[in-house]
């Protein structure tokens, strides 16, 4: 508790990646509900937390704590270098180019809307096509469709089999025609399903359209390298990346961030304001309107501080041995059926069981002390895709081990005994 905050993740040695022993870093997992060991596989929705980040943001309300930019004084420049250092190795660990070119927004969802309305409305125009692919999450579909109703914009949407893949034969054919921007998900929050993002940003490129990807599901569990990316826009939210909610990242190349409106005004995001005009900030300060999320930022600075103590890639590798473990055991079951098997893909495995609704099949998971969500996502095209109303989805993060696929296994068993 109390520690000073570690300004310079990359500087960190890395240590070996131990699952059993990450699991002690995270308070939350020591708990029982109804008596019963916790089995947490809901880290899609959001991750829990280690001790570092409950004491980074403890300590910047505890520690630390003024509004930030402001102030002349102590507090205020310690709040202020915390805030900025943490926007710096957040920006080191993704290998962005620079920390500005990352914007603190709420979450994921505020970052694709603050693209679609300041750069949509000021560069995309009426019949301007906007490529979308069928598995989205509504929050990278609604904003495109409210920009159709400001601006005209069309949007053509990339079928996917089903098996969950892109249709990468529709997606090159789409990229003939009028196209101008493409907003895609790096890995399906429903399916699982990894895209080939970097040829997808390739071909985006070529037709000289922008891009924005989601990297929601992708960031907590890859080694994610937004120079090596090149995409224009990259979007993720940190309380899925072991941070805390309420707090989020855009990062956009820095020509693109300078030639955009503010998407919200009032204090901290101007340089001058008089009646007659007033003239914005440089970026990021354009872009963050008000006072921000101050511990978010320094607590999602400690969640990167966390990670990057590890190699992502042992990480990655760890999370898939168990949720290929869980795969493998539910595809033996004959009445349960997966939705999502596309040859790349992430550590969540999404499913259902004949004769069970997914509500029904997770609540009484939870009363076995197993935590899963159960319904479309936030993705309903997914659904309408495989004319179901939602499936079980059984996410893995780096603290979960073979144990929470076991459990997880005789939990159906136990589901398909109460439905005969
Ligand atoms: N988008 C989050 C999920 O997939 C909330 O559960």
């Amino acid at each position: 508790m109390n520690k000073p905050l570690d300004m310079t993740s990359s500087a960190i040695v890395k240590r070996a990646f131990d699952a059993e022993a990450a699991r002690a870093d995270f308070p939350v997992l020591a708990r029982t509900v109804y008596g019963k060991p916790m089995h947490f596989l809901d880290t899609a929705a959001s991750a829990q937390k280690p001790q570092a980040v409950i004491d980074a943001v403890s300590e910047a309300y505890g520690g630390d704590y003024a509004n930030i930019h402001r102030g002349v004084y102590y507090l205020s420049q310690k709040a202020t270098e915390a805030y900025d250092a943490a926007r710096a190795k957040i920006a080191a660990f993704l290998n962005a180019r620079r920390p500005e070119e990352l914007i603190f927004t709420r979450n994921a969802t505020e970052a694709v809307n603050l693209v679609a309305y300041s750069y949509g409305r000021k560069f995309l125009k009426e019949g301007d096509e906007v490529v979308l692919s069928e598995m989205e999450h509504h929050a990278n579909i609604v904003p495109w469709q409210m920009l159709r109703e400001a601006v005209g914009v069309k949007l053509t949407v990339i079928p996917i089999s089903d098996t969950g893949e892109l249709d990468m034969d529709a997606y090159a054919r789409a990229l003939k025609g009028n196209v101008k921007f493409v907003a895609m998900t790096h890995m399906s929050n429903a399916l699982g399903t990894v895209t080939p993002i970097a040829e997808i940003i390739r071909l985006a490129h070529g037709a000289g359209a922008k891009i924005l990807v989601d990297g929601c599901q992708m960031v907590p569990h890859e080694k994610v390298d937004l120079q090596a990316l090149d995409a224009d826009f990259y979007v993720f939210s940190g309380h899925k990346l072991y941070g805390p909610t309420g707090i989020g990242v855009l990062y956009g190349k820095r020509a693109l961030l300078d030639a955009m409106p503010p998407y919200q005004t009032g204090g901290d995001m101007i340089r001058t304001v008089t009646f007659a005009k007033t003239t914005f900030a440089e970026v990021p300060a354009r872009f963050e309107a008000g006072t921000p999320h101050i511990a978010g930022a320094i607590g999602l600075g400690a969640a990167v501080d966390y990670l990057a103590q590890f190699d992502m890639g042992e990480i990655h590798a760890h999370e898939m041995a168990v949720a290929e473990y869980a795969r493998s055991s539910l595809q033996s079951i004959n009445r349960v059926r997966i939705y999502g098997e596309a040859a790349t893909r992430g550590s969540l495995v999404s499913f259902g069981l004949e004769g069970a609704h997914p509500h029904d099949i997770g609540t009484i998971l939870d009363r076995e002390g197993i935590a899963v969500r159960g319904g479309h996502h936030c993705a309903q095209p997914v659904m309408e895709h495989f004319g179901i109303s939602g499936t079980v989805r059984a996410s893995f993060g780096l603290y979960n081990t073979k144990a929470d696929a076991d459990a997880l296994i005789a939990g159906v068993h136990k589901v398909m005994e109460i439905f005969g």
